[in-house]
């Protein structure tokens, strides 16, 4: 049985790639942090029915001595470095501590597995935001990157470092260069979930409008079940290299209101308002993949269309909401 080790399972990826993993017959074993809110930690697995399937062990990205502890006791086979602080927005005002998750900490996962497991495969959860500044109209492996946000910094410090342990030490090591991806799982921070969530509320008379930021901001949206499987392919190939899932299709945050209140027989112009201090202090204004490596190498391709997407999450957050009256 192949032993799979995920940093970040309580986190969407975290919960979709434990879905996958385990329908491959796959030993799952997932890090969480400790919290004080223990009875609601695993929700997301719990959702997917998958909570008493995986093995959950305490540790913390930034805490080398227990991804040392857990990766001895554990042993894996493949490792997901999916854990972060994942909100860019947020790592403005905690810059220090997006640097230290998301940045040291995929170097800390790096030296354990180098010390005590180097022939683990690892894969590095690398992101669209590290091209930031467009340099190119559509962004490819060999797009320059161009970090905008202290998140983007850190992810491009973490990926440059999955690079190198693969060049200086011959680790089995890939950074999927993943574009947003959604889901009903997503975090209700980021923009289409509050969206949907805003939606459901509205439908249901909850509220009477939905504030957000920038509305003309575009970006590559898939599903994060198709951007999982897309990290495994990544990790039983015969060579170790980096990869961008995407779709290939832009779209704007005004273009997926309309899509996601259509869903709802609403009219997005009648209850979307925008307020200033939801802008970022530097934004990432374009953003469109090109998979075409993805799809010749790993025989990758999404499935599910915005539309779709956004049909699924304003239906799961009106049900959400309906179910707590
Ligand atoms: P989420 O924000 O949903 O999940 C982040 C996970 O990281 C959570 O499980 C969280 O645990 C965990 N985590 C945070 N800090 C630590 C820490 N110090 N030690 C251990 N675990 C920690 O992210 P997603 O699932 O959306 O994304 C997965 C990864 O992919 C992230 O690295 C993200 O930056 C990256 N990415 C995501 C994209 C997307 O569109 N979703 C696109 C490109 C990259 P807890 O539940 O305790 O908070
Ligand atoms: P992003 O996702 O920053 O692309 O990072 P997010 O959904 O937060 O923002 C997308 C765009 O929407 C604009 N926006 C708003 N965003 C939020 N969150 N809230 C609002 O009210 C709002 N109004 C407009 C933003 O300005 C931005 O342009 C996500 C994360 O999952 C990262 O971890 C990942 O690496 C990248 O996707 C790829």
């Amino acid at each position: 049985m192949t032993t799979a080790l995920i940093t970040g399972i309580t986190g969407q990826d975290g919960a979709y790639l434990a879905q996958l993993l385990l329908e491959k017959g796959y030993r799952v074993i997932g890090l969480i942090r400790r919290s004080a809110s223990s009875d609601v930690v695993g929700e997301r697995l719990r959702w997917l029915g998958i909570l008493d399937r995986v093995e959950l062990k305490d540790g913390d990205l930034t805490d080398i001595s227990s991804l040392i502890r857990v990766i001895h006791e554990t042993q894996p086979d493949e490792v997901y470095n999916l854990a972060a602080q994942s909100f860019v927005a947020a790592s403005w005002h905690q810059p220090l501590l997006t640097g230290t998750v998301t940045g040291l900490g995929a170097v800390n996962i790096l030296e354990a597995l180098r010390i005590i497991r180097p022939q683990a495969r690892f894969y590095q959860a690398s992101s669209s935001e590290m091209y930031g500044l467009i340099q190119e109209p559509v962004q490819n492996e060999r797009t320059p990157f161009y970090a905008r946000s202290p998140y983007a910094c850190a992810k491009l410090f973490a990926h440059s470092m999955t690079v190198n342990y693969r060049e200086s030490f011959g680790m089995f090591a890939c950074c999927g260069i993943l574009f947003n991806h959604e889901s009903p799982l997503r975090g209700i921070e980021f923009v289409t979930r509050k969206i949907t969530d805003g939606v459901a509320r509205i439908k249901l008379g909850r509220a009477d409008h939905l504030t957000l930021g920038n509305l003309e901001a575009r970006r590559d949206w898939g599903h994060a079940k198709d951007y999982v499987r897309a990290m495994w392919l990544m990790l039983q190939q015969d060579v170790a290299e980096d990869y961008v899932v995407a779709t290939g299709k832009t779209s704007s945050i005004r273009d997926f209101c309309r899509l996601a209140f259509e869903h709802a027989g609403l009219d997005a112009t009648e209850f979307v308002r925008t307020s200033p201090s939801l802008l970022r202090p530097a934004e990432v204004d374009l953003l469109l993949g090109d998979a075409s490596k993805a799809k010749s190498k790993l025989g990758w391709t999404p499935v599910k269309s915005l539309q779709e997407i956004a049909t699924e999450m304003v239906d799961a957050d009106i049900a959400r909401h309906s179910s707590r009256q």
